[in-house]
């Protein structure tokens, strides 16, 4: 159905009406002024006409709403998409896409699987993996004249290649075809909000990458010792079903990848934006961790998810029917100025923790861990040899319905 055919119907609606639309290419590069409409509007909720939705902006709403799992649920879709009325793109995710009672099993399976305990067997390995990835650039690379830094485009040769170079692995899956899982996740992600032109424009595309990943999920496909052998391993010990185990393998191949290119991209894009803030770093390698969460909080690489009222149900002064979409903005949230003081500065003396960048509640990410081992490895690299990071050039943005972060980060790193 076009968004015309159910908008502006006489529903009566007791919220600010907000006539933007989110996922607007300009608004989704550059989503600042639009958070602010939101979160000033005169309410903790808005109704969005362009596309029949709510959508909550300010902090304590975001949290409350993520918090409140009985009345808005995961499982009619965490996208535009309402799977009470529309067919999914692919069978629903078991985690994302679930609600108790359904959610607990392969939530604990995974929390156990990528749990900060078991992850500390790679910690080794991926600290390597990262040091080798940056010698090798500084003594590879393009030598500017003058200072005698490396220039670079630090998405494709830093963020990009640091998560293929260790997750897949870790998973288990065979080499070949890695090529695949940024495209797939890409798609993913855009495949959370309309079916505007970067969906569209992938569908001819898109079909051998969904059979690849389909692929990648079955026992056979994956080697016994990693994420996707334990996945498999719980299916024996009847913690989940042999039906339910491709499912689980899934989610790690769709949310494992292109979140954490983002994470690393959006570090060394404020890494370089804030030459004293470095320099402080690397004086305390401790900070590496907070230098993440408050990237995380500044930046939010995934912005949005929807959830579906369940009932009616107050949202502030509001009341919402059942089967509404809310959306909900994390990135919003982690820049209100009612929770954070001077929101949009990189500042390492504030206590980031509270951002809602990871989600919040029963859904929280469950591969927090894995994105924070990946960031803090590529970090301690990066300032055990590199003494200043520099733009070449201005950084291009790269746009997506639910993700945001950067095409290009050109770069001059200055070795030590
Ligand atoms: C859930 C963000 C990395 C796997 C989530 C949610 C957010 C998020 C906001 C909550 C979704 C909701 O409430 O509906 C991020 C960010 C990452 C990241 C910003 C990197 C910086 C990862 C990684 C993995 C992963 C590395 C896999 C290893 C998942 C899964 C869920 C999830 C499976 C669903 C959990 C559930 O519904 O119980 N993530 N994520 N994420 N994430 Fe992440
Ligand atoms: C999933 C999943 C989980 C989190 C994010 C996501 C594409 C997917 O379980 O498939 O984004």
């Amino acid at each position: 159905m076009p968004a015309a055919a159910n908008t502006l119907t006489e529903r009566h609606v007791d919220a600010p009406i907000i006539d933007l639309d989110p996922f607007d290419e300009a608004t989704l590069g550059s989503p600042y002024a639009m958070h602010e409409q939101l979160r000033e509007a005169g309410a903790d909720v808005v109704y969005i006409p362009a596309y029949d939705i709510y959508a909550v902006a300010r902090y304590d709403a975001v949290r409350s709403t993520l918090e409140n799992w009985q009345h808005f649920s995961s499982a009619a879709g965490v996208g535009l998409a309402n799977f009470n009325s529309e067919k999914p793109w692919r069978a629903p995710s078991l985690l994302l896409e679930a609600d108790a009672p359904q959610h607990d099993a392969p939530r604990a399976v995974l929390e156990k699987i990528l749990g900060a305990r078991k992850l500390r067997q790679y910690h080794e390995d991926w600290r390597e993996t990262a040091h080798e990835l940056i010698d090798g650039l500084l003594t590879g690379g393009q030598r500017s004249t003058g200072d005698g830094g490396i220039e670079l485009d630090a998405v494709s040769k830093i963020s990009e290649v640091y998560p293929l170079s260790v997750f897949p692995d870790a998973v288990g899956l065979q080499q070949g075809g890695l090529e695949n899982l940024l495209p797939y996740g890409n798609f993913a992600f855009n495949a959370f909000g309309p079916r505007n032109r970067l969906v569209t424009d992938e569908l001819d595309t898109i079909g051998p990458v969904l059979e690849w990943i389909g692929n990648q999920c079955p026992r056979d496909a994956l080697k016994l010792d990693g994420f996707g052998g334990d996945i498999w391993r719980a299916a024996d010990q009847r913690h989940i079903t042999e039906e339910q185990a491709p499912f689980i393998v899934r989610s790690l191949l769709t949310a494992g990848v292109d979140t954490t290119v983002y994470g690393i991209s959006a570090v060394l894009y404020h890494l370089a934006s804030n030459p004293d803030q470095y320099a402080r770093l690397r004086e305390n390698p401790q900070l590496v961790r907070r230098v993440f969460e408050e990237t995380l909080r500044l930046e939010s690489p995934v912005q949005t998810f929807f959830r579906t009222t369940t009932t009616q149900v107050q949202i502030g002064d509001t009341t919402l029917d059942k089967n509404q979409k809310v959306l909900m903005f994390l990135g919003a949230a982690n820049r209100d100025p009612r929770r954070w003081k001077n929101p949009d500065a990189f500042d390492l003396d504030r206590d980031p923790s509270g951002h809602v960048a990871f989600g919040s509640g029963v859904h929280q990410c469950v591969g927090q861990h894995v994105a924070r081992l990946e960031a803090s490895c590529v970090m301690e690299a990066i300032i055990e040899r590199v003494e200043r990071i520099e733009f070449t050039a201005p950084p291009e943005r790269k746009i997506n319905n639910t993700l945001i972060g950067w095409k290009s980060l050109p770069i001059r790193l200055i070795p030590a």
